[in-house]
């Protein structure tokens, strides 16, 4: 009997070591696996500018000017909410200088303001008002201070540190830090020359984990660009060897689709105004993006792997305009009726690559089981369904806890008795949202003609986005 159970636990963990994926390095952290699950979260830039019509305030600015009359932080949160955003990224400090919290470290306050008599604090209030909605939140905290008097000189890199320190001490824990790489002149006229190693050291032993953001990392890139796409060849990694933020940053291109062969996994997050201007501008109310031009933009970042951080400026009165609130709920509303009806739900799937239990992961929507191919040949899986369907969309996504490996696949759809290519792609990465014209069927095949190791999948899906 114990020669027997002993027989069966070996045959057991052989058959476990055998399913075991190795992973491919880089890899991401378990910090940035949880960041790439939250897809979509807004931004706020908030400040001066909103009272001035700025974009870059020079710091300068009477604090008075910052009066909103009606700011109510949970509006923004039950807006995004709503929308389904996963949290919010305040402008702590823009490159005015001006805090939206009542600084130790600088006289350029919410403090030095009349709003509420110089009692009012944007950050202390916002992250009550996530807390009660159940989003997160985040700081953008610029490096760049146009007003601070030790701008310029080595000292205002230690006022960078306290500043961070008194935020992520009084209102953390923070999603993201954002650090911009905007880099022009100070008050004296001098250029700062940022510590950034300090930063990063200082900024994690603040919170860990912590994801910080900035043009090359450490934990995620900047895009490349405002617009709000990410590359349609997405890697989630990049060489950051030799490079520095703003100017000495890599080339746009390669923000955009990462470096194939990236020493490090810093995926991408593209950062993008749901308006021309970044702060509110009254003559921009009727240049709101549309709920179909978001939607669009959610497909060419989330459908491209990365994050969507979508900037919604409240106006003077301390509210969203209700043009701005319209165009989330339109964009939610839209996510949600695309997505919401799986087409592949009741498939049978198969593979010239191994005919094994597991390929049920692929279609069970269970994000955390997957299916891996024995080899990287080429695999093709194939769908079978029940009944004819007529779709325009399929998602894939890639096992990222094991590294992205997928090079260069397809999509065929059978019409008739003939197979017929639908789309051409490269990366997957952790999700792949690929759209063609629709088309019944009956049958779709996906073939990965090149990865970088045998592909692990786990997620692969199919809806009619109208
Ligand atoms: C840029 C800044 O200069 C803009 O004002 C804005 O904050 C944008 C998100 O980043 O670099």
């Amino acid at each position: 009997m114990k020669k027997l159970i002993l027989l069966f636990t070996t045959i057991i963990s052989l058959q476990c070591a055998a399913q075991k994926v190795q992973p491919l390095y880089p890899i991401p952290t378990k910090e940035q696996l949880a960041w790439h699950e939250k897809e979509f979260y807004l931004f706020i830039h908030f400040g001066p500018n909103t009272f001035t019509d700025k974009e870059w305030g020079e710091g300068n600015e009477d604090p008075n000017i910052f009066n909103p009359t009606q700011l109510d932080c949970r509006q923004w949160a039950r807006i995004a909410k709503k929308a389904g955003a996963k949290g919010i990224i305040l402008t702590a400090k823009h490159h005015d200088g001006f805090s939206l919290w009542p600084s130790k470290q600088s006289t350029h306050t919410v403090r030095e303001s009349k709003w509420m008599q110089g009692k009012g604090d944007v950050v202390k209030a916002l992250s009550a008002a996530c807390k009660q909605e159940g989003i997160e939140m985040g700081v953008y905290l610029s490096p760049w201070d146009r007003n601070h008097p030790k701008y310029g000189t080595p000292e205002y890199n230690d006022v960078y540190i306290a500043t961070m320190k008194e935020l992520f001490t009084n209102y953390g824990p923070f999603f993201e830090l954002w650090w911009d790489g905007a880099n022009g002149e100070g008050p004296n006229g001098k250029k700062q020359i940022y510590d950034f190693k300090r930063f990063e050291k200082a900024a994690f032993s603040f919170q860990q984990p912590l994801i910080i953001f900035s043009d090359i990392g450490p934990s995620i890139r900047w895009c490349g660009n405002e617009k709000g796409f990410i590359g349609n060849t997405n890697w989630n990694l990049l060489d950051t060897a030799g490079f520095a933020r703003g100017l000495g940053a890599p080339h746009v291109d390669t923000l955009n689709q990462g470096n194939f062969n990236g020493k490090h996994w810093i995926p991408a997050e593209a950062d993008v105004s749901i308006r021309p201007g970044w702060f509110y501008h009254a003559s921009e109310d009727d240049k709101v993006k549309s709920p179909d031009v978001l939607f669009d933009l959610y497909l060419k970042s989330v459908g491209n792997g990365g994050n969507l951080l979508l900037n919604v400026p409240p106006d003077r009165r301390g509210l969203f305009h209700p043009n701005d609130s319209a165009a989330l709920m339109g964009f939610a509303k839209k996510r949600v009726d695309a997505f919401s009806n799986n087409l592949f739900k009741k498939a049978s799937v198969s593979t010239n690559n191994q005919k094994e239990t597991a390929l049920r992961h692929l279609l069970d929507e269970n994000t955390n089981t997957y299916w891996s191919a024995d080899k990287n040949d080429q695999v093709v899986i194939q769908v079978k369904l029940p009944y004819q369907e007529t779709l325009n969309a399929i998602v894939l996504e890639e096992m990222i806890a094991y590294g992205q490996r997928v090079i260069r696949f397809s999509i065929e759809a059978k019409q008739g008795k003939q197979f017929v290519k639908v789309f051409d792609g490269t990366t997957i990465g952790r999700k792949k949202i690929t759209t063609f014209p629709k088309l019944t069927t009956t049958e779709i095949r996906i073939v990965i003609q090149e990865s970088k190791a045998a592909p692990v999948l786990r997620g692969l899906s199919a809806y009619l986005i109208q």
